[in-house]
């Protein structure tokens, strides 16, 4: 018999990655995706499957996390054996624009799904993930953040999804839904969205590279992030249900770099040289060939308040799970520097 799985966020970078991995696995996948004016389904148009066709394994339902008869429904009809919830307004500096939609789709949306996996008594089958996340931590002045460590969120994005965190184990805890979180730290992949400041550099650095762009704006250029790739952290998801019980897990790479660095090695990869000058939102890179500024601050992209680092440990998953990343910081930068040229030279 197939497992069947449900994956909110189904459009999004991680929610591509983990439908290919499950149906690689022989699930039947099904996915939530929003209404929109333009087509939003480009991460996913490679698997998609007609609805003509007599035997599916990938349907995509209309919905929204903001919806709650539209979330009982979908799961009252599917009957899930998994359910992984990575649906969500996903960009820190937009959270503290969009506050109160933030709480309302990563905090109150968590708590759409449970209750319907309680009231519709699904305990003993279904599964639900939670994409849970590093900002929970906040700035958090510990040099390896695991699953003991403080929470103390600095985004409304980070106190929303602390709230899913509390509400995964509560409903663990008090109704025995095999409900776990996925405390997962940055990662990326060509298919990062653009305003994520990795996939901003690297597109910025090679418009730059074919004189299609000036000057790159970015915002706090000394924060430091431990950045894994995208295909190793929707494996550790599936890892996470797979367990024998409920339980939270740390996933990083145990590594930090500044925006920076990242900068630096996006550069190498495209043989530019920069040198760095000036200090806070005076700091500049100027492109050594030409001597043009191409990398400045720009304060709209400064945040009410950011974390200055963040690196985690990830030791419980590879202990408890065998999980551990395979792909490091150069070959991720290697990998999205890569498919953008692709791009351009198609
Ligand atoms: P993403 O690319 O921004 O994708 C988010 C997905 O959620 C998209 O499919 C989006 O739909 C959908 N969505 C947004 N609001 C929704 C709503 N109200 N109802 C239904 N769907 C909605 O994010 P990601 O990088 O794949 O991250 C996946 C999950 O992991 C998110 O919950 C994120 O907060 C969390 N997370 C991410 C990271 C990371 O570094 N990537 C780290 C830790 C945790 P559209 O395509 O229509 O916009
Ligand atoms: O920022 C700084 C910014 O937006 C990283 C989400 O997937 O990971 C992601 O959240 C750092 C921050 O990611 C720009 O201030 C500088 O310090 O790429 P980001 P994020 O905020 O870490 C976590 C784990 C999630 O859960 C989230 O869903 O880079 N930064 N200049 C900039 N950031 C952006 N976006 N744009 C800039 O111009």
């Amino acid at each position: 018999m197939k497992k069947t799985a449900l994956i909110t966020g189904i459009t999004g970078q991680d929610g591509s990655y983990l439908a290919e991995l499950l149906l690689k696995k022989n699930y039947i996948v099904h996915g939530i995706k929003r209404r929109s004016s333009q087509f939003n389904t480009s991460r996913i148009d490679h698997i998609y499957q007609d609805p003509s066709l007599h035997k599916r394994n990938l349907i995509l339902h209309h919905g929204d996390l903001l919806d709650s008869p539209n979330l009982f429904n979908i799961i009252r009809n599917i009957k899930p054996d998994e359910i992984y919830n990575l649906a969500a307004q996903s960009h820190v500096a937009v959270s503290f624009e969009q506050p109160e939609y933030t709480a309302n789709a990563d905090a109150l949306g968590t708590i759409r799904l449970l209750e319907a996996i309680k009231n519709l008594k699904l305990q003993s089958k279904t599964k639900f993930y939670q994409a849970s996340t590093s900002e929970i931590y906040g700035d958090n002045n510990l040099k390896k953040l695991n699953e003991n460590s403080n929470f103390k969120p600095s985004s409304p994005y980070g106190v929303s999804k602390l709230f899913s965190y509390w509400i995964t184990r509560n409903y663990r805890d008090s109704y025995n839904i095999f409900a776990s979180n996925g405390i997962l730290f940055n990662h990326e992949s060509p298919r990062r969205g653009e305003t994520f400041v990795t996939q901003k550099i690297v597109k910025g650095l090679v418009k730059i590279k074919y004189n299609l762009q000036g000057c790159l704006f970015l915002g706090n250029l000394d924060a430091k992030r431990d950045w894994g790739h995208a295909k190793d952290y929707v494996f550790a998801m599936w890892k996470i249900l797979q367990h024998k019980k409920p339980d939270d897990f740390c996933i990083a790479t145990g590594k930090s770099f500044t925006i920076k660095n990242f900068i630096d090695e996006v550069a190498k990869n495209l043989q530019m040289k920069l040198k760095w000058e000036g200090k806070g939102v005076n700091e500049v890179a100027i492109n050594t060939r030409n001597n043009k500024k191409i990398i400045a601050v720009n304060q709209m992209y400064l945040r009410p308040s950011d974390i200055n680092s963040l690196t985690g440990d990830y030791s419980k998953a590879k202990k408890l799970l065998n999980w551990k990343p395979k792909i490091n910081f150069s070959q991720l930068v290697k990998e999205m520097v890569d498919s953008e040229l692709d791009k351009y030279s198609k």
